[in-house]
């Protein structure tokens, strides 16, 4: 069933002094433990075990919640509405295989489960859905819209796809003809000569301006009412662009960006006019392609603004086994020493990217996701040390959808052996990353709800202890789902999948007072 509205009853509750229900809120106290090292002069360390103690307060109330996609008429905006409306109609279709029904499979909220505890009488683990840690929106309940350049209804634009079974299409069609994406703004130098065709659903002007910005706040506001929503969340799963150049006086700072799209700077992108617009209403914005919206301008309004942002790029296929497994090579003490990745597909995301420009912001997004795991191994690498890393993509219409991305893991082992891991990974694209925006609204909105602040005598001077606030504005939380994931500014960026994940679950644990899940089952070993 669906939840919609007040708090339903949670499918477990924390019995502890230091967690509190009422009816509108969860409250924990909750101690961070970490290690502070000190270096001495001998090059020793001395490591000092902290503690702060923080509280934490959810918001139990689950919103109506809106999600506007720009780019809702491509592959991946239409294959998630029609999988959205499946699931809430817990449709079933006929394929060549049997009978499928809809799921949603690939969603780590919907989908994945996490260890709980050991049930007190037989120490077996109990598991629950990640869904059901905090209360979660839930997807079907989700009100899906958005804008394209192109005019196509979603049911057009479903068997444009060439991604969902016929069967399945011919039961939600009628419900996706009638949905029709919103005007968009379209400057056609950010994105590929090759998509000039699509475009023919714009807003007048062809770069950035205030016009557009309230246009596209204006739209939100819109869209809110007319579907009684309490929030809507934005997430740009538009063509990718190419990058912006970061320039001095034009994207470096807040006031200069805004100021950039008042003269009508040709440096500014249409992603980053979303960016600024949402920002400006307060909707969460979310970039699942790989390019530069997030200039430091647009970060700093989102600070100045306290709007939650995430980004950059869906990470959908190749990168998330790459991301565990160069954490899994390097974590077992084996020395890879290059990665050759091979993509072709057939979509209009290929097509796209068969422009150098837009190819290169992709190439960047897909480069530097093992930068963490090699740096934090100084045993096998020197510092500056990396392995070669190469990434091709080619537009091969005839694949469509179904991508192919080829890996070579190539590394050193024992003695100076060498071991060869080849990886040949064929899917449909649109199937991985449609999840992936699910869960990004999902943990984007439940952020909204959660705040903290440091208990009296933490020794956290960041906050007062009397006055609760949110997270950072850069949800580096959402990291697992992203290629090249936005941290707050002068923060690490973690490319490891595990580690996203642990950082994802063990968040959510502690806003109901639960340890992270350490693993340590020392309950089966010391007995
Ligand atoms: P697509 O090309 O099918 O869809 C993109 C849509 O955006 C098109 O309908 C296009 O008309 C529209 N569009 C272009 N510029 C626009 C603008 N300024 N305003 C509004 N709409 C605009 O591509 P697909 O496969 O849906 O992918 C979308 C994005 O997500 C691409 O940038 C892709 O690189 C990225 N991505 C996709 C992943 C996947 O696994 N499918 C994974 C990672 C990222
Ligand atoms: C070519 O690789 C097309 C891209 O859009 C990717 O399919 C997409 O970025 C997913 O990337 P990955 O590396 O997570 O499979």
């Amino acid at each position: 069933g669906t939840s919609n509205g007040s708090a339903a009853r949670p499918l477990f509750t924390v019995s502890s002094p230091n967690v509190v229900y009422t009816d509108d809120e969860i409250r924990s106290k909750y101690t961070y433990r970490t290690t502070l090292v000190n270096r001495s002069e001998d090059g020793k360390y001395v490591a000092v075990p902290k503690e702060t103690v923080y509280d934490f307060k959810v918001d139990r109330k689950i919103p109506k919640l809106g999600v506007m996609l720009v780019g809702w008429g491509g592959n991946n905006g239409s294959t998630v509405t029609a999988g959205i409306i499946a699931n809430r109609r817990g449709l079933v279709w006929d394929t060549r295989e049997g009978p499928r029904a809809a799921n949603y499979y690939g969603s780590v909220v919907m989908a994945s489960t996490m260890k709980l505890g050991t049930d007190a009488k037989t120490l077996k683990d109990i598991n629950i859905p990640f869904h059901d840690v905090l209360p979660m929106v839930h997807p079907n309940d989700l009100v899906v819209g958005g804008w394209d350049i192109s005019s196509m209804n979603l049911a057009d634009a479903m068997d444009r796809a060439a991604v969902l079974e016929p069967t399945l299409k011919a039961q939600v069609r009628k419900k996706m003809a009638g949905m029709v994406p919103l005007p968009s703004i379209y400057y056609p130098d950010f994105i590929a000569a090759n998509q000039e065709d699509r475009a023919d659903n714009l807003i007048a002007g062809s770069k950035a301006c205030m016009a557009h910005v309230e246009q596209i706040r204006k739209d939100i506001r819109d869209f809110k009412a007319a579907n009684g929503l309490d929030k809507v969340i934005v997430q740009w799963t538009a063509n990718t662009e190419r990058y912006a150049d970061i320039l001095e006086g034009v994207n470096d700072t807040a006031e200069n960006l805004l100021k950039a799209i008042e003269t009508g700077h040709e440096e500014v992108s249409p992603s980053t006019v979303f960016a600024v617009a949402c920002i400006l209403e307060g909707a969460p914005f979310i970039n699942g392609s790989p390019q530069n919206t997030f200039v430091p301008g647009a970060i700093e309004l989102a600070e100045k603004h306290g709007a939650f942002i995430g980004g950059d790029d869906f990470k959908s296929g190749q990168t998330k086994m790459k991301s565990a497994l160069v954490d899994f090579l390097i974590n077992a003490g084996i020395k890879l020493t290059s990665i050759a990745s091979y993509n072709h597909l057939g979509n209009n995301d290929g097509k796209n990217l068969s422009s150098q420009k837009q190819f290169r912001s992709k190439e960047i997004s897909k480069s530097n996701v093992v930068d963490d795991m090699v740096e934090a191994n100084n045993v096998l690498y020197a510092e500056g040390e990396h392995p070669d890393h190469t990434v091709v993509i080619k537009y091969m219409p005839a694949v469509g959808d179904n991508k192919r991305a080829l890996d070579e893991y190539y590394a050193e082992i024992f003695m100076g052996g060498h071991q060869t891991i080849s990886i040949f990974n064929v899917c449909e694209d649109s199937l991985l990353a449609s999840p992936l925006i699910i869960d990004l609204v999902l943990v984007a909105e439940m952020m909204t709800r959660i705040q903290w602040k440091a208990s009296s005598g933490s020794g956290d001077a960041s906050a007062s202890a009397d006055e609760y606030k949110s997270f950072h504005s850069v949800l580096s939380i959402l990291s697992y789902m992203l290629k090249a994931p936005l941290t707050p500014p002068g923060t690490p960026v973690i490319n490891a999948l595990a580690k996203q994940r642990g950082a994802l679950t063990n968040i959510f644990r502690a806003c109901v007072g639960l340890e992270p899940e350490s693993d340590m089952t020392l309950e089966h070993k010391l007995f």
